[in-house]
C-alpha cells in the first residue's frame, strides 16, 4: 500500500496521460478481482456439488458450453474491453499535432548516468532537471548516447525507452505547478539506481520568468 502514493506513484496521477494509465490500472484490478471471485466460486461449487448422472450426449453439451463460453466468449470480450479502454489512453501519450495549444519541445539525452536536458528554442541546457509550464503539453525528444535507458515520471505519464541512434517522442503534461520526480526505468549499468531527475512545473507566468532568467545566465 506504501506504493500507492508519494512522488514515484503512478497511482497518484498529476497529468492527463498518467490519469489515463491509473484509470486503466484500476479497471484491470477490478476486472481481475471479479474474475478471481468468479473462478473461486465455481471451484468451490464444483467441489461441493453432488455428481450427476449425465448421458454422454448431455456431458458433451455441457463441456462444449464451457469451452465456447470460457474459452472463446470470455477472452474475446475481455480483450475487446481492454483495447477499447487502452487504445484511447495510449493515444494521449502520442505526440499528435494539436489544433489549439502550442507544444513545448525539450530534448533529453540519457547518458551513463545522468540526463542531459536541452531546450532547442532557447539554447538552455540543464543536468538532471527539467522545467515545464503547467497545463501545457510538452514533447520530450528522447535519445541515448550510450546504452538503452528509459524515461519515466510516474505521476505524469508512461515510460518510454531511450535508444542510441533513435529519437522517441513522449508527450507529457502536468496539470498543476509542482515538483515531480523521475527515474531511469531500464537497467543501464552500475549507476542505474541513482539515475534520477526532477521535473519542476511552473505556473505559465512563472515559466516565462524562469525561461528569461535561465537564458540570461548563459
Ligand atoms: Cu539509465
Amino acid at each position: 500500500m506504501g506504493g500507492c502514493s508519494g512522488p514515484y506513484s503512478a497511482l497518484d496521477p498529476a497529468g492527463p496521460s498518467a490519469a489515463g494509465a491509473a484509470g486503466l490500472w484500476w479497471a484491470m484490478v477490478g476486472f481481475a478481482t471479479v474474475t478471481l471471485i468468479a473462478v473461486v466460486s465455481l471451484w468451490l461449487y464444483a467441489l461441493r456439488r453432488r455428481p450427476r448422472q449425465w448421458s454422454q450426449e448431455q456431458a458433451r453439451r455441457v463441456h462444449n458450453r464451457w469451452i465456447i463460453g470460457g474459452g472463446l466468449v470470455l477472452p474475446v470480450t475481455s480483450i475487446t474491453l481492454l483495447l477499447a479502454f487502452g487504445i484511447p489512453i495510449g493515444h494521449r501519450m502520442l505526440p499528435l499535432p494539436l489544433a489549439d495549444s502550442e507544444v513545448v519541445r525539450i530534448d533529453v539525452t540519457a547518458r551513463q548516468w545522468w540526463w542531459d536536458v536541452s531546450y532547442p528554442d532557447s539554447g538552455i541546457r540543464l543536468r538532471d532537471e527539467l522545467h515545464i509550464p503547467a497545463g501545457t503539453p510538452v514533447d520530450l525528444h528522447l535519445t541515448s548516447d550510450d546504452v538503452i535507458h528509459s524515461f519515466w515520471v510516474p505521476r505524469l505519464g508512461g515510460k518510454l525507452d531511450m535508444l542510441p541512434g533513435r529519437t522517441n517522442v513522449l508527450r507529457l503534461q502536468a496539470d498543476e505547478p509542482g515538483l515531480y520526480h523521475g527515474q531511469c526505468a531500464e537497467f543501464c549499468g552500475i549507476g542505474h539506481a541513482h539515475m534520477k531527475f526532477t521535473v519542476r512545473a511552473h505556473a505559465p507566468s512563472e515559466y516565462a520568468a524562469w525561461l528569461e532568467g535561465a537564458t540570461g545566465d548563459e
